[in-house]
């Protein structure tokens, strides 16, 4: 009897996914690769259900003989181990990162004669109503929320972008790139309270408002589906930011840092160059608690800021109120740091994790920004928010193009930096 060999990524079967194993059962004895829940994360979302369960189901399906994990996107190891007559895939595979998919298993094949065979991909309108559903479903808040969690369980750095619009929100939403092999894309999304302030024009001292930075956030989540992590300042008056959390749960928010500081706040790189002032130990843990008691969802997280190293309380100060803050229930602590070496985040990081190993450790590295995502992962540390840097891109390019048409008194030099009105046009829906 023939071989047959098919990836399946998803969780939910569908017709589809029943035609094509029928065709496939068709030419040979099927083995379904079920891609890991890695690969699926980063090439779909999330799978709601896990690797082991999703085996369970597709080995129950009519037609399938075997079932085996496929640990990659590209499926060169699995073909070498059956070395099937056929592969059977849809025909919808040839563009986008699956063209390469493709091309390497034509490869692989080829060293023993096998070969592919394209079904037509499946559609009907109630399988397309389906999976608009699925794609929607997963900018929703409680997808989003799970989505961080998961993430953070994998254990993997979780890699966090700034957007401060629609349109950063895009790239941070679609960016890829493709090292060795490895395919790396961004986690969720950073709401900066330093770049709403700025796209602004304003200060960063809270004096952009709540109402204001939702809208911004309403035009991110609108075109994107991955956890959102919104910088909320101090919260502001415990009484108030009671309401706050709870508002930033409703619309779609997957976690809300608040730092530990008191009275007018000024941004943190600015350390003690200008006044600012630590909240008491105490008010601070009362604001956790008061947070985690007005929020519903189980996956909502509230991180704690510790700012005793920007602010030059020491070391020990910074690891009494981290701890403090995770006795009042914070499901993280962010520790921030305005030094040029990443060796005072370090060193907090191997302390806190010398006492806690489970609490989510997030950092920012924007002034220690020569370390590598690997170190930090080396020293425990799990979310990495790159908090700035595509506002801060942004502005150059456009001051560059803004000087040469004023210098040139037309645009026409200005082209070679801007992007062509065709690209632009892509990125936005027709209608
Ligand atoms: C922000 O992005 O607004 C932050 C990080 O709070 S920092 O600017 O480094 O304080
Ligand atoms: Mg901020």
């Amino acid at each position: 009897m023939k071989k047959v060999y098919m990836c399946l990524s998803t969780d939910i079967i569908h017709t589809g996914h029943i035609n094509i194993i029928k065709k496939a059962a068709e030419y040979g004895e099927v083995t379904v690769g079920v891609l890991s829940d890695e690969y699926v994360a980063l090439y779909e979302t999330s799978p709601i259900i896990s690797l082991t369960e999703r085996m369970k189901i597709i080995e129950n399906i009519k037609g399938v003989s075997h079932v085996i994990v496929q640990n990659d996107i590209f499926y060169d190891e699995n073909l070498k181990k059956v070395r099937p007559d056929y592969i059977i895939h849809g025909d919808n595979w040839n563009q986008g990162y699956q063209k390469e998919v493709k091309e390497r298993a034509a490869r692989v094949m080829a060293e023993w004669g096998g070969e592919i065979i394209e079904i037509p991909y499946y559609e009907n309108e109630g399988l397309s109503l389906f999976n608009s559903y699925l794609k929607d479903s997963r900018g929703m808040p409680e997808q989003r929320r799970q989505k961080l969690r998961q993430l953070l369980n994998r254990g993997e750095l979780v890699k966090i972008m700034v957007a401060h619009d629609g349109l950063s929100a895009l790239i941070v939403e679609k960016v890829h790139s493709e090292n060795n092999g490895k395919r790396r894309s961004f986690d969720g999304i950073w709401l900066s309270s330093l770049c709403d302030s700025t796209i602004k024009g304003k200060p960063d001292i809270e004096l952009v408002d709540l109402t204001s930075r939702i809208q911004n956030l309403e035009d991110i989540m609108e075109v994107t589906s991955k956890p959102i992590i919104f910088d909320a300042d101090t919260g502001g008056l415990i009484e108030h930011f009671a309401y706050n959390i709870k508002t930033l749960e409703r619309v779609g928010v997957s976690a809300v840092i608040i730092e530990d500081k008191i009275g007018l706040k000024r941004n943190s790189l600015l350390g003690n160059d200008v006044e600012q002032h630590q909240d008491g130990i105490e008010n601070f843990c009362r604001k956790i608690r008061t947070g985690k008691k007005s929020v519903i969802s189980s996956n909502f997280m509230l991180i704690a800021r510790v700012e005793s190293l920007i602010l030059e309380a020491g070391m020990e100060d910074a690891l009494e109120r981290a701890f403090a803050y995770v006795e009042a229930g914070a499901d993280g602590i962010m520790i921030h740091s305005r030094k040029s070496t990443p060796d005072e985040i370090f060193e907090f990081a191997d302390r806190f994790r010398s006492k806690n190993t489970k609490t989510p450790l997030v950092v920012v590295p924007t002034s220690y920004s020569c370390v590598y995502e690997d170190q930090l992962k080396a020293h425990g540390i799990n979310i990495v928010i790159y908090a700035n840097h595509l506002l801060r891109a942004a502005f150059p390019a456009m001051k560059k193009v803004a000087c040469s048409i004023l210098e040139n008194e037309r645009c026409y030099e200005s082209g070679q930096d801007c992007m062509s009105i065709k690209e632009i046009l892509s990125l936005i829906p027709m209608k």
